[in-house]
C-alpha cells in the first residue's frame, strides 16, 4: 500500500540465565497487541524481542554446570523462542546477542565512539549492582541502605579499569531533547509521571563505564582492547538499532522506536541510550541515526502477597503456569487479561486468578462470546441460518453513527497505548449490540405477524456491528475473531491481514460489508463460560 508508513515497536531483551516468567511473557504480549494494531491499521510494522545474552551471570551459571556459557545461552533463548512461539507473538524478527552480525555492528559503533573521544579509557570505582549488573550512584546506594533496590542483596563496592562513555557531556543535550519532545506534544518517557524523576538524575548524571575486564571471553571485545569486554548493557541496548540496521530495515529505525520496557530499566533506557544514540550519530557515516519516538516503561506485575515476580525471587508464573491458563482458558483470554488489566500505568498490578475469571465470564464469556452465539442462533432459528436482508431503510437508528465514534476513539487509546480502553471500546460496541436486542426484541417481533422483514433488519444490523467490533478486537483476542469471521463468512479479514500492507482497518470497519444470504456457522461459544468448582 503507497502511504503504509513503518511503525517500529520492541521489548526488552531478556537475560537468558533462567526460564522465561509471566513478566516477560508480559511485555512481549503488550509490544505483540500494539504491533497487531499497527499491522491492521495498515502500517509496515517490525516487531522485535528477544535475549539478551553475554551477561556475567550467564557464564557463571555456565561454568557451575560445566557447559559452555554458548550452550547454556542456546538452551534458554531457545525455551524463550518457544514461550513466544507457543503464545503466538508475530515479532518479525528474534535478537541473541551472541549472533555475528549483531557483535560486529556494536563492535563498529563502539570503534566510531572510540574515534570521536566519545568512549576514552580510565579508572572507576561505585557502588555495583551485582544482580542487575549495574553501577549505582551513591545517592542511591545510601537510600537504599547499600543494598539492591530490585533484589535487596548488598551491593558490592569494585574498582575497574575500564572505557568510559561521556555521558556528563550529554546532560544539556539531553534535557533540550526532553524538553524538545514535551513542546512537541509527544513526551520521550510515558507514562509522564516517570519522566521528571529522569531528568532530576539526567542534571547529575557522571561518565559511565562501558567496558569489563575478566569476562572470560564471553561478550563483545572492546575494539583494539581484547582484555576489555563492552559493559552487557551497552551491547544490549544497541540491539535495537544492530538488528534494523540493514538497507531494507533501516527505515524502520528512520520512524522512531517504540520501546517498551518496565520501570526497572527505565534509566539505561531513557538517558544512556538516547545519549549513546546522540554521541554515535555524530560520527561519519551515522548522520542518520536519530532518536527514539518513546520509551514506555510500564510497573510490575506482583504477587497477591505484593511481592514483585521476578526469577530471583522464584515466585513467578512459569512457562507451565502459563501453559495451564492457556489450556483451560485458551490463549485469546491471556491475551485479553494481561493486556487489559496489566500495569501499563504507574501501579503495579496483582495477579489474581480470581480476576482473571472474573475479567473472562465477564468480557468475553458473558459479553462478546455471548452476544456473538445469541445473533448466530437467532439467525439460525429465524431464518434457517442464512443472514437475512436489511431493509434499506432499517438501521438509521443503530450503529451508523457510533461506529464512527468507536473507531476513533479506539485509535486515540491506541495511539496512547492505553490498551485497556482500547480494549473497552470493542467490548463497547458489543454492549451496543446487546442494548439494541433489548431495545428491539427481536425473539417478541418474530411472533408477531408479518415482522420478519424487520426481525431480518435487526439481525443483519447486529451481525454487522459485531463483525466490526471484532475487527476492533482483533488485536486482543485474534483466534476468536478469526473464528467469528469465518463463522459469519468473513474470511476477507484474515486474508487482509496476513498480506501485510492491506490491512487497513477503517476499510473493514465500514458499514454493510456482510453479504446478505450467505449460511452462518452457530459453532460452539467462542468463549464457554467459566464456572468454578464448588466445594
Ligand atoms: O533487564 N512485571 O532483562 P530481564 C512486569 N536484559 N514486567 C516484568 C516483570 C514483572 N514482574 N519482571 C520482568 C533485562 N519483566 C535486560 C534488558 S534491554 C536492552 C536489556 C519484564 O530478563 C520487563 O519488561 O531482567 C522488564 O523490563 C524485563 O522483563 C526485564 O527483563
Amino acid at each position: 500500500m503507497a502511504d503504509s508508513s513503518p511503525f517500529y515497536v520492541t521489548t526488552p531483551i531478556y537475560y537468558v540465565n533462567d526460564r522465561p516468567h509471566l513478566g516477560h511473557v508480559y511485555t512481549t504480549m503488550v509490544a505483540d497487541v500494539v504491533a497487531r494494531y499497527h499491522r491492521l491499521k495498515g502500517d509496515d510494522t517490525f516487531f522485535l524481542t528477544g535475549v539478551d545474552e553475554h551477561a556475567a551471570k550467564v557464564s557463571d551459571t555456565a561454568i557451575k554446570k560445566g557447559m559452555s556459557a554458548q550452550a547454556w545461552a542456546d538452551q534458554n533463548a531457545a525455551a524463550f523462542r518457544d514461550v513466544f512461539r507457543r503464545l503466538e507473538m508475530t515479532n518479525d524478527d528474534f535478537v541473541r546477542t551472541s549472533e555475528q552480525q549483531h557483535k560486529d555492528r556494536v563492535t563498529r559503533y563502539v570503534r566510531a565512539l572510540l574515534d570521536s573521544g566519545d568512549v576514552y579509557q580510565g579508572e572507576y570505582e561505585g557502588w555495583y549492582d551485582a544482580g542487575q549488573e549495574e553501577y549505582v550512584t551513591d545517592n542511591v546506594a545510601v537510600q537504599n541502605n547499600y543494598k539492591s533496590e530490585v533484589n535487596g542483596k548488598p551491593l558490592v563496592r569494585r574498582t575497574e579499569n575500564n572505557y568510559f562513555f561521556k555521558l556528563a557531556s550529554y546532560r544539556e543535550p539531553l534535557l533540550s531533547f526532553y524538553e524538545n519532545r514535551d513542546r512537541q506534544g509527544t513526551p520521550f518517557v510515558r507514562p509522564e509521571a516517570r519522566q521528571n524523576e529522569i531528568v532530576n538524575r539526567i542534571k547529575e548524571m557522571e561518565d559511565v563505564p562501558i567496558s569489563r575486564t575478566g569476562s572470560g571471553g564471553w561478550g563483545v571485545p572492546v575494539p583494539g582492547d581484547p582484555e576489555q569486554t563492552i559493559y552487557v548493557w551497552i551491547d544490549a541496548l544497541f540491539n535495537y538499532l544492530t538488528y534494523v540496521d540493514t538497507d531494507d530495515r533501516r527505515k524502520y529505525w528512520q520512524a522512531g522506536a517504540v520501546h517498551f520496557i518496565a520501570k526497572d530499566i527505565l534509566w539505561f533506557h531513557a538517558a544512556i541510550w538516547p545519549a549513546l544514540l546522540l554521541a554515535l550519530r555524530k560520527c561519519d557515516g551515522y548522520e542518520w541515526v536519530n532518536l527514539p519516538k518513546q520509551v514506555y516503561s510500564h510497573s510490575y506485575w506482583i504477587s497477591a502477597s505484593g511481592e514483585k515476580m521476578s526469577k530471583s525471587l522464584g515466585n513467578f508464573l512459569d512457562p507451565e503456569a502459563i501453559n495451564d491458563y492457556v489450556n483451560e482458558f485458551g490463549l485469546d483470554a491471556l491475551r485479553y487479561f494481561l493486556a487489559t488489566r496489566g500495569p501499563l500505568g504507574v501501579s503495579d498490578s496483582a495477579f489474581s486468578p480470581d480476576l482473571f475469571v472474573e475479567v473472562y465470564n465477564t468480557d468475553l464469556a458473558n459479553t462478546f462470546g455471548n452476544s456473538c452465539s445469541r445473533v448466530a442462533n437467532m439467525i439460525g432459528r429465524y431464518f434457517g441460518g442464512k443472514l437475512p436482508e436489511p431493509l434499506p431503510e432499517g438501521n438509521e437508528d443503530f450503529v451508523r453513527s457510533q461506529v464512527s465514534d468507536w473507531v476513533s476513539q479506539y485509535a486515540r487509546h491506541f495511539e496512547m497505548l492505553d490498551l485497556g480502553r482500547a480494549g473497552e471500546t470493542g467490548l463497547l460496541a458489543v454492549r451496543e449490540v446487546d442494548a439494541y436486542i433489548e431495545k428491539t426484541q427481536p425473539f417478541r417481533l418474530a411472533k408477531e405477524e408479518g415482522q420478519m422483514a424487520a426481525v431480518g433488519t435487526v439481525l443483519y444490523n447486529c451481525a454487522e456491528a459485531l463483525r466490526i467490533a471484532s475487527v476492533l478486537l482483533w488485536p486482543f483476542i485474534p483466534n476468536a475473531c478469526e473464528e467469528f469471521w469465518r463463522r459469519i463468512g468473513s474470511d476477507q479479514y484474515r486474508e487482509a491481514l496476513a498480506d501485510k500492507g492491506t490491512g487497513d482497518y477503517r476499510k473493514w470497519v465500514a458499514w454493510g460489508k456482510l453479504a446478505p444470504g450467505r449460511l452462518i456457522d452457530t459453532g460452539k461459544p467462542l468463549f464457554p463460560r467459566y464456572r468454578l468448582e464448588s466445594p
